[in-house]
């Protein structure tokens, strides 16, 4: 994934059409717009598609399973338009070297850990070991929590300085500017602005916040 604006756009509404209007606004705002489940649930699988018409798409499917299971999922997700995918690093080796082979052109990222207060309790103490593994396994980058920017400087350094994509800005307490000084590449930022009265102002904002520190 190209870094433009470093922010990436979690596209958790779940009215379809609002989804694609909010993700129009934004576009010139953002480097990608991630789909999660609860929009692929709402709308189907053919809006990964129609997102990649208009912004690199990363299919946050969180794939936690054994390498064959895996492997079908990161290519439904591709065969779809999906230019990333995001997996759990916790599944193992086998596993992420799965995804990485599914993938071909497109990229995985791996979750270290997670940004949630309950990230902290067993993700983060296998983090560091993760992030040394993926990036032995070839994968473009990992997700580090913006809730905790040091940690975001750990898993980069463990990583020997992969790509980081990170979430937990706004809503979740974290902030944008601070994750990219602490060395994300890109912040992934949710509700802050599909819930927003006015989506693309205020991805234009946060966009504007953390331009000068790219
Ligand atoms: P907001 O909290 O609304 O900004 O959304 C954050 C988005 O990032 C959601 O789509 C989460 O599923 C996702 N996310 C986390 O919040 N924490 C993580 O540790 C990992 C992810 C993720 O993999 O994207």
């Amino acid at each position: 994934m190209r870094r433009r604006t470093g922010l990436i756009l979690a596209l958790d509404e779940t009215d379809p059409e609002r989804a694609i209007g909010i993700a129009e606004g934004a576009s010139p705002f953002i480097d990608a717009v991630k789909v999660n489940w609860p929009l692929v649930l709402s709308a189907g699988p053919e809006v990964i598609t129609r997102l990649s018409e208009i912004s690199e798409v990363v299919c946050d499917f969180k794939v936690a399973d054994i390498p064959n299971t895996a492997r079908l999922i990161v290519e439904g997700a591709v065969s779809r338009g999906a230019s990333a995918v995001i997996v759990h690093a916790f599944t193992g080796r086998d596993s992420l070297e799965a995804a990485v082979a599914a993938a071909g052109a497109a990229e995985i990222y791996a979750v270290t850990e997670m940004s949630h207060p309950g990230g902290a309790e067993f993700t983060a103490l296998h983090a560091e070991e993760m992030a040394e593994m993926g990036a032995e396994c070839g994968v473009a980058g990992f997700i580090a929590p913006a809730t905790r920017p040091e940690r975001i400087a750990m898993i980069k350094k463990a990583s020997g300085g992969g790509k980081i994509l990170s979430p937990g800005a706004g809503e979740q307490g974290g902030s944008a500017s601070a994750a990219i000084m602490a060395g994300a590449d890109h912040v992934i930022v949710g509700r802050s602005i599909y819930k927003a009265a006015d989506p693309r102002a205020a991805a234009e904002r946060i966009c504007g916040e953390i331009r000068p520190l790219l």
